[in-house]
């Protein structure tokens, strides 16, 4: 456990900052200078507590500051946009000497740090987690309300930092957040996207995609360090010199900018940094050209330097074969790396350290590339023998990988390595004749061979960033027990057998401060209320829940709770899409990127089905629901966009029809981001996580329901089988095909058509799509897509369809048994502490990046 003192006196007693790079502000006017205000009392949760005057006027009085000098406001005046932007300067400058504290303690203490490498962190809003983590909420709520500014309004007003597609960017950002929770000296290194992933409009039914654009208020939170940059060299060609010593001579160079985020921990007793590169043009003005009159060509160069950080690619499934792709995946391993050598040598001054000094975590094979130039730097630019680099590099990476969808795993073109990183690939080539010959002389034959190289021959010569990532990690893991153990089986399966034990699980968690403590505080407050304020730090003390479980009372608490949630739900599904929902309904959630694999079809298939019933039967039995669906699809992909189209057109027809008015809704919710995520997890009853088995790697979004008390329906995919067996089979609505089952029926070619065959009301649900029902305007909108799904259902949604609605039905019995429903609803609660990301990072820290912790 690497945690500074709790009565480290923050301005007075901090050492100056070894670390150049940290935050150590030389220039720092002493208006800027931050009140020193304590940590606050570890005993006493932040909501809970009161805040002295004296405190809530110190922070009053930064505040104003804040908006005079930094905002050039005036307070009479001051619109929200102006509140948040000094509020969060305030609230910054309270981090900004634990941050240097904590540089200097990693520095003194000669720490080995963590380097998280990530191509997308999905950070969401910023303010309220940050207020949280130092305890700070109560005191910022009262200093505003003091200037007549409610905090609410002033959260509203940060813009959804969505530098990232989906659970992978999102893991990262839980990571980064348990780092510094735990007191890990961490940096992740990423790119400072202008452009994060596109807002996500409903014209029609139909998704259309339109900039977002973060940035464009300014960003409050962020240090530019315009004394941190690497030039990145691309093209070119490579020469060797007299002794032998390789020179790469790149035809251009594009100049990496570091821009630094503070991520504090819980308690604000430890804060880490999130470094994003942003590109520029080594001579952006090209005076020369701009004289000589060519006003436009003289921008081209700083064009086309700066696309490389201009926007994120908002495809998660499958590789953008595109070469501006490649160089953001290059320019910023390549940045991240020089600054750790960089930042090492001035610590260390001795390169031979490096691996015992740092740990790179590669998140995905984005960073992959960084294996070739990190052999670069150390062999071409440090004179390091092969060998010895080779032994660094080995002990310093680490991979995680996060799909094992076949379209999604990444390969670049030799010929595109070639010209755009001649001496990366030639670097590739030989690690790659290493490795094989070691492979060989291990024993393995020609098809193995050509299975474990690094290129693949069959598909026109390519590069397989898995395979390179792998070979150059000392650990190689998988993100849920199942993903883990199909990785060995299937695209690693000769790797595993010729390096036994690299390829280990970690599964994934979530930060619990921000799933459940800032999410929804009404919960924890509950949950204080109950079983003590130790839970805040010890997520464990939430299995002290189960003892309340069958406690009428304490169920009765915990609905209440939900009824408050769901009413706020209520009112944003409304402001959004204008639906009115009932509170009281089960409200029913599959919220996610929309992919076939993750089979939001098969849930709308079931509610056409539920639909269907309803309107045989009005007078029937019936558990009223709502349906509700987020999602973003990826705007290439044509399939995942008609599924919404077809979700909005099933909300149009059943949202209208009189027969099932009380009983049935439908709502998809727009531009689905971690800020709406964090307003629908607290009011979901039900969790759909109904993906193909073997498919989803692990879910996070499934931890983040249980945690909240949601149930889940699901399949036996990813981390849902841990959770199964963590909140127990009565607690949890398992159904449909198991993963080999699943592997076994799609290689002996299943036939949907038989299937559909035999269920009379998957028949009408088919045909009623089919046939324009829903789309009354254009009956024929999706023929195509139900004969699609007759011909070749190669998500097994047909297979599994019977299995789902059944397991739909028991849902809608235990609703009508509320006891039964709140008892299963805490037991989730109780029994999830293990998916806190803060075991997972122990995990990383204890058996990859071998680091002391608690
Ligand atoms: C691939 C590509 C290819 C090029 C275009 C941009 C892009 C972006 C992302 C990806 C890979 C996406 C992989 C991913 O997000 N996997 C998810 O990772 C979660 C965290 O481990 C896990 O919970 C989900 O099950 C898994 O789908």
């Amino acid at each position: 456990m690497i945690y500074i003192a709790c009565n480290t006196p923050w301005t007075a007693g901090v050492r100056e900052g070894l670390d150049a790079d940290g935050p150590l502000g030389s220039d720092r006017k002493d208006s800027d200078v931050t009140d020193d205000i304590a940590t606050p009392d570890a005993s006493v949760p932040d909501f809970l507590a009161t805040p002295s005057v004296a405190e809530v006027e110190a922070l009053r009085q930064a505040i104003r500051a804040k908006l005079v000098y930094q905002v050039a406001g005036r307070e009479e005046r001051a619109n929200a946009r102006d509140w948040f932007q000094a509020a969060t300067l305030a609230t910054r400058d309270r981090i900004v000497d634990r941050w240097r504290a904590a540089n200097d303690e990693t520095a003194a203490q000669g720490h080995r740090r963590v380097c998280y490498l990530s191509m997308e962190f999905l950070i969401g809003r910023l303010l309220s987690d940050a207020l949280g983590n130092l305890g700070l909420t109560e005191t910022m709520r009262q200093a505003l309300a003091g200037l007549g500014v409610d905090l609410e309004d002033v959260f509203a007003q940060e813009p959804d930092a969505a530098l990232g597609n989906g659970g992978l960017g999102r893991l990262a950002a839980c990571f980064m957040e348990s780092m510094a929770s735990i007191g890990i000296p961490a940096i992740g290194y990423g790119i400072r996207y202008e452009n994060g992933l596109f807002r996500q409009l409903i014209q029609d039914g139909r998704q259309r995609e339109v900039p977002e654009d973060w940035l464009s208020l300014g960003n409050p939170w962020e240090f530019q360090r315009s004394g941190i940059f690497y030039d990145i060299g691309f093209g070119g060609h490579v020469t060797q010199g007299p002794d032998g010593a390789m020179e790469w001579h790149p035809g251009e160079v594009v100049r990496a900018i570091a821009y630094d985020t503070p991520v504090v921990g819980w308690r604000g007793q430890w804060v880490n940094t999130l470094r994003l590169w942003s590109a520029r043009a080594t001579d952006p003005l090209q005076l020369e050209a701009f004289n000589k009159g060519d006003h436009i060509g003289a921008q081209a160069d700083r064009v086309r330097a700066e696309a490389i950080s201009r926007v994120l690619y908002p495809g998660d499934d499958t590789p953008a074969g595109q070469e501006l792709r490649l160089r953001q995946e290059y320019f910023f391993a390549s940045a991240s790396l020089q600054d750790m050598i960089r930042r090492h040598l001035r610590m260390d001054g001795d390169i031979a350290t490096l691996a015992a000094k740092n740990a790179v975590q590669l998140n995905d094979t984005h960073p992959a590339i960084g294996v070739a130039e990190l052999m670069r730097l150390l062999v071409d630019l440090h004179g390091m023998e092969w060998e010895r680099a080779w032994d660094i590099a080995r002990a310093t990476f680490s991979y995680t990988n996060h799909t094992l969808m076949p379209e999604a795993l990444e390969s670049w073109p030799v010929a595109l390595m070639e010209r755009m990183l001649p001496r990366n690939m030639q670097i590739i080539y030989l690690i790659n004749a290493r490795h094989l010959e070691q492979a060989r002389a291990e024993g393995l034959i020609d098809g193995q061979l050509s299975s474990v190289s690094l290129i693949d021959e069959q598909h026109g010569r390519r590069v397989r960033m898995g395979h390179l990532a792998f070979v150059g990690s000392h650990k190689v893991n998988g993100v849920s027990a199942l993903h883990t153990g199909l990785m060995k089986t299937t695209v690693f399966a000769e790797l595993d057998r010729a390096c036994p034990g690299r390829i280990v699980n970690k599964t994934n968690g979530i930060t619990f401060r921000r799933w459940l403590m800032r999410a929804n505080p009404g919960l924890t407050r509950l949950i204080v209320d109950t079983i003590g304020p130790r839970v805040l730090d010890d997520a464990e003390r939430l299995e002290d829940l189960a003892p309340h479980a069958r406690d009428a009372s304490f169920q009765a608490a915990f609905a209440q709770q939900r009824r408050v949630a769901k009413e706020a739900l209520a009112k944003v599904v409304q402001d959004r899409t204008g639906i009115v929902v009932d509170p009281a309904a089960l409200f029913d959630v599959q919220i996610k990127r929309i992919h076939e694999y993750k089979r939001q079809l098969l849930n709308i298939l079931q509610t056409v089905a539920l639909y269907n019933a309803m309107r045989a039967q009005p007078m029937g039995n019936w558990a009223p629901r709502v349906k509700i669906f987020a999602g973003k699809a990826a705007p290439s992909y044509h399939q995942a966009k008609l599924i919404i189209r077809l979700a909005n057109d099933v909300s149009k027809v059943i949202n209208s029809d009189p027969t099932v008015r009380g009983l049935l809704k439908v709502a998809f919710l727009p531009n689905y981001n971690v800020t709406l995520a964090e307003s629908i997890i607290p009011a979901a009853d039900l969790s759909e996580q109904i993906s193909t088995a073997g498919l989803e790697a692990s879910g996070t979004g499934n931890m983040k329901f249980a945690l909240n008390g949601a149930l889940t329906i699901g399949t036996l995919d990813g981390a849902n089988v841990e959770i199964s067996e963590r909140v127990g089979l009565d607690n949890i609505f398992i159904f449909g095909l198991k993963a080999a089952q699943a592997v076994a029926m799609r290689q002996d070619g299943y036939d949907a058509r038989v299937t559909v065959a035999g269920s009379d009301d998957l028949q009408e649900v088919l045909r009623a799509i089919s046939d324009g029902v829903f789309s009354p305007e254009e009956p024929d909108r999706y023929r195509g897509l139900v004969e699609g799904l007759l011909a070749h259902d190669s998500f097994l949604v047909t297979a599994d369809f019977d299995s789902y609605v059944a397991a739909q039905h028991l849902v809608a019995r235990k609703w009508e048994r509320p006891s039964e429903w709140w008892r299963s609803a805490v037991m989730n609660t109780a029994r999830v502490a293990w998916f806190s990301s803060d075991r997972t990072i122990r995990e990383y820290a204890d058996e990859i990046w071998d680091l002391p912790v608690r």
